[in-house]
């Protein structure tokens, strides 16, 4: 699973990705301080089969029946308006979030950035207009890749030497676009029964925003939201899902709960000041800022978004797979030792494979352990299993 920061020039990015993935990044008041993207490892929280079963174990991510698990974050360089045409650093670095399944769209909704990253007074900038324009920007990219060898492409498809979908989907390969994908939008926007030499510029445009919007959905970060006077200015985002953050506060907790000083669960909407610990007066201070900030917008929003880019965006299962069906754990006894993101949809076959190619190649049949019941290859699995895949290959 792949996550990838997207956004104008000093919003926040990177200070999402340093606070998400405990990695130290550099971050400036100034536009383009990324170039090279970063890329780490985050964390999305939900409750451990544990929990359900009553089991008690000890793993490092497994934390009180909260687990952790991991997915990839990638920082990607700032944009700002017609990147498409080289604008600022161009679009060269979409090319960074290829691979993303989701993406956050980082937003300075404090309005103290002005379109190009530039810092300005606070509320000066309407954060409505950058929302507008990454999306465009981001659309205009996917635009490029189909619309530069539309001509040829159509003809060929015409004079069937090529299949519509095939043609298409081998365009956008590149960014993980499957056939079925590509299928699926031409379905929906009546584009499957009309000539390709025929489409207009409306119809590429149309079939290429809808692309986007199904393989490569997109999560509000309301970032700076500490800033903001007034937070109603999120209720006017109309058309995606918007979460209110604020990077720099969670960087902070991370760095005092790393230090020793607080203890702070991800996504808490508090802390505590751990025993016998001295608390200079500048520590008490940004601690303070903090409370300030729960009390504005509940938690920071980080693990939040993470959360809701993976599990409300994708609808993303987690399904746990073990090697002893009784005693949930692994052949070392570490019980539920592992915990997989799978598609909505997926089956017992596809979880086989998310642990090794052979496993799926030798699948004889899998168990639900809740139920003790044999499941076939394509029984679709749902959040929460536990299950175990039994194959004629094994793991090493
Ligand atoms: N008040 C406040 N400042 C923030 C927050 N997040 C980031 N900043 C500040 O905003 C500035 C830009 O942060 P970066 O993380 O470098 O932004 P970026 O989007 O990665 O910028 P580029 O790489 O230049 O595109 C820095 O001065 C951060 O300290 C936040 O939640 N609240
Ligand atoms: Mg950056």
């Amino acid at each position: 699973m792949q996550i990838g920061l997207l956004g104008k020039a000093n919003v926040g990015k990177s200070t999402f990705f340093s606070a998400a993935t405990e990695t130290p990044v550099p971050t400036g008041n100034f536009p383009f301080t990324t170039i090279e993207p970063n890329v780490g490892v985050a964390y999305v929280k939900t409750d451990c089969a544990c929990k359900n079963f009553d089991i008690k174990h000890d793993i490092p991510l497994c934390v009180n029946g909260t687990r952790f698990i991991p997915v990839k974050l990638i920082d990607i360089a700032g944009l700002v308006p017609g990147a498409h045409e080289g604008k600022g650093l161009g679009n060269q670095f979409l090319d960074d979030a290829r691979q993303a399944e989701v993406l956050i769209h980082v937003v300075d909704i404090s309005g103290s950035t002005d379109i190009q990253g530039q810092p300005v007074q606070i509320g000066s900038h309407d954060p409505l207009e950058d929302v507008e324009f990454v999306i465009d920007e981001f659309d205009q990219w996917f635009t490029q890749i189909l619309e530069r060898e539309w001509q040829k492409l159509s003809k060929e498809i015409e004079q069937k030497t090529v299949k519509l979908v095939d043609g298409i989907a081998k365009r956008f390969s590149g960014l993980g676009i499957k056939d079925y994908e590509v299928q699926e939008v031409l379905q929906h926007t009546g584009l499957l029964t009309k000539k390709p030499t025929e489409w207009d510029s409306n119809d590429l445009s149309t079939f290429v925003k809808e692309l986007r919007k199904n393989t490569k959905p997109i999560l509000i970060a309301a970032n700076k939201a500490d800033l903001c006077k007034d937070l109603k200015i999120i209720e006017k985002i109309k058309d995606e899902k918007v979460i209110p953050c604020s990077a720099e506060t969670e960087l902070l907790l991370r760095k005092a709960s790393k230090s020793g000083l607080v203890e702070y669960i991800p996504g808490s909407n508090n802390f505590s000041l751990k025993e016998n610990i001295e608390v200079s007066s500048q520590q008490k201070n940004a601690l303070d800022v903090v409370k300030t900030v729960f009390s504005k917008i509940e938690t920071t929003g980080i693990q939040k978004a993470l959360n809701s880019a993976v599990f409300d965006v994708l609808k993303t299962i987690v399904v746990y797979p073990v090697e002893d069906e009784s005693k949930f754990c692994n052949k070392d006894g570490v019980v539920f030792p592992d915990a997989k993101l799978l598609v909505d949809g997926s089956t017992a076959k596809d979880l086989a494979a998310t642990i090794h190619a052979d496993i799926a190649k030798g699948f004889l049949h899998a168990i639900d352990c809740k139920t003790k019941q044999r499941i076939g290859a394509d029984h679709k699995l749902k959040n929460g299993d536990v299950i175990k895949i039994v194959s004629t290959l094994s793991r090493g």
